[in-house]
């Protein structure tokens, strides 16, 4: 099973499925590598054996775990807690062990293959464990503790209790809907009250996981995470830096634009032109993604004139049919249908009477065909978006699914998270207008409103994307100190978003903890990748579909030429290089912000002009 989220590769997943590393051989039936005699050939069987056993071993570990965590996702209760809890911990005991084990491999000559497999065993951990049993207890505990926190969290106003309590989908709804300044404060200080209880139990997941990256030959864990992408971590970094050099211009001047249209409708005293903008009016709880605000920003004259949350509603949809829609893109690529059990076993509303966790994420719970969503849906075109974001991921996994155990994954982490939203980027008004949701496509004299809104989105997330994690490797790099979380996290968010908390952040206080990667230990770089990769991808897409023209207005529906491209690529899994499975799709083997500037070149250009004259930055 690999979940997509919290559970990586190894570790079961949420986006994921399941799948691990595995302990002492011996008590597995696996029998111990047969000492190297000096032959080469004795030197392979030893490898392929040991990869064959950790295939064979992981695989089943890792569906247990993925189905204890979905019945605990679906129905939080102290006992689905510690079950889940259990049976990660099997999984994690083993798949640590085996990465362990794998470095006995080290400076051998091998197959590329067995070798690959054997690279890949000792860094997809993504939660670590200390070989000691009861550390690795402790920490699987924490984990599925700080995950169900999360998941239970709700914000009760004073003088509200029980039922009123508002939780993260209807508090979600007052920053789409709300332009009350007073109204966003309480609901962004509000849910910000359930994150300071994780606050000591993530330090000390910090320390566990630290503990076990240092024994599997890591400086720390975010180190360990940064060793996934097929070059060396500190290149890693690097290349982060390098693109989001390549975007910066792109956001100053978006951010520029919004700050001083919300300045307009905010006023300037609460939305001063010098300073960064307050997190609370961005139309986002952590204001990741801004098109809910698209109305205070719209573009005068070139407002393309739809809400797609407006269609979806008058034509009756509901989450079902949200998911049929998607479904329906994928198969006019040419892939096959989702299995039945997708549709009796996913979970698509947020059920009334038991605690779920809601946070949308795909699993893959068999690592085969069980394909799953589990999402709290509701009808609006964000909604609509993560819903083909979801599904890209179980294509993906069904893709693999023929890969050993050990490859199947995406090329890199960033690879997963972007094909549903490539997907998503072909969701234009020519598409809208074939599903009979829009009468006519707007004409290219609203091209600004169109891109502006993506840009609100897709834009606006790249620092967002990038400073989750810059926080978490200065957290396990021990740069920042567990007295400075909050303080640390809020420095980030102002030097690379521009924003900054709407009233005095303290340190007893967790606010990272307040965002669902953090207590669900799902790295977040992947995201930002994913930003830059997704363009890459809808670029290549819409030149194989023949489509000559705006980016911004192609849709690769219907195309089985792009489908079955994007195909070979999924299919490869992890078995090569990511730059080998990005070059299958689009002849390009690097990551390259060049696609999305691209697309929003129009946009950067009319950015320019409104800025004029405006003194931007912070
Ligand atoms: O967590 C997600 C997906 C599941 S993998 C819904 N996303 C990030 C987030 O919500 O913070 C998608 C965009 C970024
Ligand atoms: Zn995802």
């Amino acid at each position: 099973m690999r979940i997509h989220s919290r559970y990586n590769q190894f570790v079961l997943s949420a986006v994921l499925g399941a799948s691990l590393l595995l302990s002492t051989a011996c008590t597995h039936g696996f029998a111990p590598t047969p000492k190297p005699d000096g032959t080469q050939k004795s030197i392979e069987n030893g490898a392929q054996k040991f990869i064959e056993a950790a295939n064979a071993r992981l695989s089943p570990l890792g569906v247990r775990a993925a189905r204890a965590e979905w019945v605990k996702a679906n129905f939080i209760t102290a006992d689905t807690e510690m079950i889940a809890a259990e049976a990660y911990e099997n999984y994690l005991i083993e798949s640590v062990e085996f990465a362990k084990q794998a470095s006995q491999f080290d400076g051998l000559e091998l197959a590329a293959s067995t070798r690959r497999q054997l690279e890949i065993l000792k860094r997809a951990i993504t939660m670590p464990a200390p070989a000691d049993r009861a550390l690795t207890q402790e920490l699987t505990q924490i984990a599925t503790r700080m995950d169900s926190n999360y998941g239970k969290a709700q914000y009760c106003p004073e003088g509200v209790d029980g039922d009123d309590c508002l939780d993260i989908i209807e508090i979600r709804a007052i920053h789409t809907e709300s332009r009350d300044p007073d109204a966003l404060l309480d609901v962004w200080v509000g849910w910000r009250t359930t994150s300071p209880a994780i606050r000591d139990d993530y330090r000390r997941f910090v320390e566990l996981t630290n503990q076990g990256a240092v024994e599997l030959g890591y400086p720390d864990t975010g180190a360990l995470w940064r060793s996934n992408y097929d070059m060396s971590p500190d290149a890693f970094a690097t290349e982060v830096d390098r693109l989001w050099a390549q975007v910066l211009p792109l956001y100053q001047s978006l951010h520029c634009y919004v700050r001083a249209k919300l300045s307009e409708f905010y006023g300037e005293d609460r939305v001063p032109l010098d300073a960064p903008i307050p997190a609370h009016l961005l139309g986002n709880m952590w204001a990741q993604q801004w098109s809910n605000i698209y109305d205070l920003v719209a573009p005068e004259g070139a407002d393309p004139g739809y809400d797609l949350t407006v269609l979806l509603e008058e034509a009756g949809y509901g989450p079902l049919k949200l998911v049929e829609s998607g479904e329906n893109f994928f198969s006019s690529l040419g892939f096959d249908p989702l299995p039945e059990s997708f549709w009796e076993r996913s979970l698509f509303t947020k059920p009334r009477d038991r605690e779920v966790v809601c946070h949308a994420s795909a699993w893959d719970v068999d690592d085969g065909d069980d394909l799953r969503i589990k999402m709290c849906i509701e009808v609006n075109a964000e909604d609509f978006r993560t819903i083909h974001h979801e599904l890209g991921h179980n294509y993906y996994q069904r893709a693999y699914k023929e890969q050993p155990y050990i490859f199947r994954g995406s090329a890199n982490d960033g690879f997963h998270e972007a094909i549903g939203d490539a997907i998503a980027l072909s969701v234009t008004p020519a598409y809208l207008v074939e599903l009979g949701l829009l009468d006519r496509e707007p004409p290219p004299s609203k091209d600004i409103g169109l891109l502006l809104r993506d840009a609100l989105d897709k834009v606006a997330f790249l620092p967002f994307g990038l400073l989750v994690d810059r926080w978490r490797w200065g957290v396990f790099a021990g740069e920042i100190s567990s007295d400075e979380y909050n303080a640390g996290w809020w420095a980030l968010r102002e030097k690379y978003q521009g924003i900054r908390p709407p009233n005095e952040r303290t340190e007893d206080l967790f606010d990272p903890g307040a965002k669902y990667h953090i207590p669900g230990n799902t790295p977040y770089s992947r995201y930002f990748l994913a930003h830059i990769l997704q363009f890459q991808f809808h670029r290549a897409m819409c030149k194989i579909a023949g489509y000559q023209g705006p980016l911004n207005r192609c849709t690769i529906y219907g195309s089985e030429e792009a489908g079955r491209r994007l195909n070979e690529m999924l299919e490869m899994g992890m078995s090569r290089p990511w730059p080998d499975a990005l070059e299958a799709l689009t002849g390009e083997r690097e990551l390259d912000a060049t696609a999305i500037r691209d697309y929003f070149a129009p946009l950067q250009v009319w950015l320019n002009e409104q800025n004029a004259g405006r003194t931007c930055g912070w």
